[in-house]
């Protein structure tokens, strides 16, 4: 305890230590008491005693109020439920498609004595006209999801909506959690929270989203929930009551929206239609990037990128700059002596081949000499107390106003805002501490009476904390867009909320130097790409305490195959960069990072996928193999993209693992072994090698080894190409990398076919078909088959015949290699 206050007097100063208390005080006095919510005061909608129909929607009355169900598409009806039965359009951060955008969707409403049922294609709500409770169905009758007692509301606000829980039903979803994949069986909050560091089951941390996804028939059924209600809530699965799933918020409306699948594909590509696609990023934040809090002054920068370049040789797109940047921790300033010449700084990096991010936090100093805080009070930006007061509240740089992000014109004030750092040629955002959080212990935030806008609709914090984050970022992109149109805005965020993903990426916020940290940041990340935040990574080597060079080794591995790919850590520990525990780290680190240079055509398609489809990056096995029970809790293993599969190592001084392959033929990434599953196997894994498996009949495009942004577009790309009996498909998706001219064709697509008569295959045909144009795009290509021993009898390319000694077997005696252009038709014969 001494230490502690001892380190924060450090830290912080005396000054803004004693503001803390104060302000621990006040939260507490300001703390809204929601009225003593007893359980028997809950009242239920009960028997619907009228029915009406229009257009989209079907309105029941009920006893004590109305339910309003829109039906949006086949798989997606809306679900409200009103006290008042006054169905005003609904306000929602969380949903990008207006309701008069959907497609028209064909539906039936048959009223009987017992049930009113409204009935697509591919999704059934039947409501229980004595009770009042929904049950969803499929098409053939089975129970998708149905309600317990179902919906009910309290007088003082609260509204809950209690589901009945499928005997095997596994819960997935909820955001950004600290527990395994499957999350049934305990109880979580909807509040964000800085926990400074997290613990494994500590709950909530700094991102949640209100999404449930739950699996259940042996995997035959799958659908999500999307609540759309913004208050402090929770989702008990199980928890309380070993066979009740229920959600419930403090105040506003119940309402959700209820996505059908089956299949986790068919349930994420509605999910982001409804709240929007995950924007395609410049290639650059695919590649390594370096962070610590703080790389300062300007000549550790230097050194930093010197590192990188000359003497170690390590590739890396991005170098991060933390909070000391800046003057006395003051937003969009720069520190005179540490950064005497940020723009002259930045030039330089950028001749190098870097690009240069930059924390922002919420809090704007207290100091009414400070530009940002005296433009913000002109313009009336911060948020307020009922009695018309500024909020105040400490933070790095003592007392702070915050600004009030709910609101569009302190939105457009800040993306304004954004203008002095991107002219000083500053490439990215990084959006910390915006849960909010205030300095405190543990969950000090904003005072529940806090005023905020909610674009228009005024209401206080117990409304606006949980999308304060996601306006922050979406002020931040927004600004970007208009000060710089032609590029991909890049925007880091910590908190966010039900369709964060459209202005920003996530990074797993403070975890530990552990190997459970390791371990927790694969299910972490599954869930928050379940949830539509595809694009995320941890800090890699973990953000608090102090990484051994095996633990930093082992969660470098891992993060190749990541979305983000960032090592970060604390003001407090040692450098974590890929040469602080020197040799043998450092050569297996570097190789590491290149292997993820090699895979940027593989993963940066795999980002054009998400894009387009939902899928996230990084996936649980059981997105591909759903009905395969046993990957329905499996969450120490993940699917990278349609074709790898990874088991990172998780311990110490381990060098095996047992990997769980599914059904079909796997390639060992390193040997080229196939072998068949499903099976649990032991794998042998030292320091040198994360075990890696390719799904049989993919292809996987991989380019040269080194850092996107100080080379040429790519010259040559490598297809390694892994046989299977049958055929199979692979995507290659390729574009500038920056601009956005891709939204006007400018990319290209290729679809590879590929069609073999089995492992070692007698014969193998490789088609390859292009869509659009892209004036760069790679036309030279070297083909490499995998498992195969001996150079082909027969090569015919488009027609052409061509002499095998033209292939060469690679000197590990498995893959076979050959130099072709732009072909069309690739065929290899080895026997008649
Ligand atoms: O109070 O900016 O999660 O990544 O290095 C801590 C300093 C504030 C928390 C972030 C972390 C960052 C740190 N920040």
């Amino acid at each position: 305890m001494i230490g502690l206050i001892w380190q924060g007097i450090k830290d912080l100063g005396l000054k803004t230590l004693w503001n803390s208390l104060q302000y621990q005080l006040r939260q507490r006095r300001y703390r809204t008491e929601t009225a003593a919510v007893a359980l028997e005061d809950y009242r239920r909608p009960g028997t619907v005693i009228d029915m009406s129909r229009d257009g989209r929607t079907v309105t029941l009355q009920t006893v004590s109020g109305a339910y309003a169900i829109t039906v949006l598409a086949p798989n997606l009806f809306r679900v409200r439920f009103r006290p008042d039965g006054d169905f005003v359009p609904p306000f929602s951060y969380a949903i990008t498609k207006p309701d008069a955008v959907w497609p028209p969707c064909d539906f039936t409403v048959v009223t009987t004595d017992a049930a009113v049922t409204i009935r697509t294609q591919r999704l059934t709500c039947r409501v229980d006209r004595e009770s009042g409770r929904l049950t969803f169905l499929d098409p053939h009758g089975n129970v998708i999801s149905e309600e317990a007692e179902g919906i009910a509301f309290h007088p003082a606000g609260p509204v809950v909506c209690r589901r009945r829980i499928q005997p095997d039903e596994h819960f997935y979803g909820l955001g950004e959690r600290a527990f395994g994949l499957d999350l049934r069986g305990r109880r979580y909050e909807t509040w964000h929270t800085d926990p400074q560091t997290y613990q494994l089951e500590q709950d909530p941390i700094h991102l949640c989203i209100p999404v449930l996804v739950g699996l259940h028939s042996q995997g035959q059924q799958g659908y999500a929930i999307l609540f759309d209600n913004t208050f402090r809530g929770h989702f008990d699965l199980g928890a309380t009551d070993q066979d009740v799933a229920s959600f419930e918020a403090e105040g506003g409306e119940m309402r959700y929206y209820f996505i059908y699948g089956p299949t986790l594909a068919s349930i994420l590509a509605r999910y982001v239609e409804l709240t929007g696609r995950t924007p395609l990023p410049p290639r650059w934040m695919l590649g390594y990037h370096q962070c610590r809090w703080s790389y300062y002054p300007d000549e550790r920068v230097r050194k930093l990128a010197a590192d990188f370049r000359h003497t170690y040789r390590v590739p890396c797109d991005a170098i991060y700059l933390d909070i000391h940047y800046m003057d006395g921790y003051r937003c969009f300033t720069w520190h005179p002596q540490r950064f005497p010449d940020p723009a002259g700084l930045i030039a330089d990096l950028h001749t190098q081949g870097f690009k240069v991010v930059v924390i922002i936090d919420p809090g704007i100093k207290a100091d009414h000499r400070y530009w940002v805080c005296q433009s913000g009070l002109e313009n009336d930006v911060f948020c307020k107390l009922p009695d018309g007061r500024l909020l105040r509240g400490p933070v790095w740089p003592g007392d702070c106003y915050f600004p009030d992000f709910t609101h569009p014109r302190v939105r457009t004030w800040w993306g304004e805002l954004c203008r002095s750092l991107v002219e000083i040629g500053v490439d990215g955002f990084w959006n910390d501490m915006n849960e909010p959080a205030v300095f405190g212990p543990l969950g000090t935030t904003f005072y529940d009476v806090t005023r905020h806008d909610l674009d228009g609709r005024s209401g206080d914090h117990r409304e606006a904390h949980n999308v304060y984050g996601m306006q922050m970022v979406r002020a931040t992109v927004e600004g970007l867009k208009r000060l710089r149109p032609d590029e991909r805005p890049v925007c880091i965020t910590r908190s966010g909320w039900a369709g964060v993903q459209r202005y920003a990426l996530g990074w797993t916020g403070d975890n530990e130097s552990k190997w459970d940290s390791l371990w927790l940041t694969m299910p972490m990340v599954m869930n928050l790409g379940l949830c539509g935040l595809a694009h995320t990574g941890p800090d890699i080597g973990g953000f608090n305490g102090v990484a051994s060079g095996e633990l930093f080794t082992r969660w470098l591995q891992m993060g190749v195959f990541f979305p983000l790919m960032r090592a970060h850590t604390n003001f407090h520990s040692p450098d974590q960069e890929p040469w602080s525990w020197g040799e043998p780290y450092l050569s297996i680190n570097r190789r590491f990072i290149e292997l993820r240079y090699r895979l940027l055509p593989y993963l940066y398609t795999a980002f054009w996928q998400c894009h387009q489809t939902g899928a996230p990056i990084v996936r649980p096995l059981m997105w591909a193999y759903q009905d395969d029970e046993a990957t329905h809790t499996l969450d120490d293993q993940f699917l990278c993209g349609d074709n790898l599969l990874v088991a990172p190592l998780i311990a110490a001084d381990a060098d095996r693992r047992t990997v769980y392959l599914p059904a079909g033929t796997w390639y060992d990434f390193w040997s080229d072994e196939p072998i068949v599953g499903p099976a649990h196997i032991s794998v042998e894994a030292s320091l040198e090698r994360i075990p890696v498996f390719v799904r049989a009949g993919a292809i996987i495009p991989m380019g040269p080894a080194m850092s996107y942004v100080d080379e040429q577009p790519v010259e040559r790309l490598e297809l390694h190409v892994y046989p299977a009996a049958g055929s199979g498909q692979a995507l290659l998706y390729e574009d500038d990398g920056e601009s956005n001219a891709f939204q006007e064709g400018e990319y290209r697509l290729t679809r590879f076919t590929l069609i073999a008569t089995g492992i070692s295959p007698t014969a193998l045909e490789i088609r390859r078909a292009t869509e659009s144009h892209y004036t760069q795009a790679c036309d030279s290509f070297e083909v490499v088959i995998h498992g195969v021993h001996h150079l082909p009898l027969e090569i015919v390319l488009d027609g052409e015949t061509v002499a095998p000694s033209q292939c060469a077997v690679d000197s590990d005696g498995h893959s076979v290699r050959l130099s072709v252009g732009p072909f069309r038709c690739l065929r290899f014969v080895w026997t008649e």
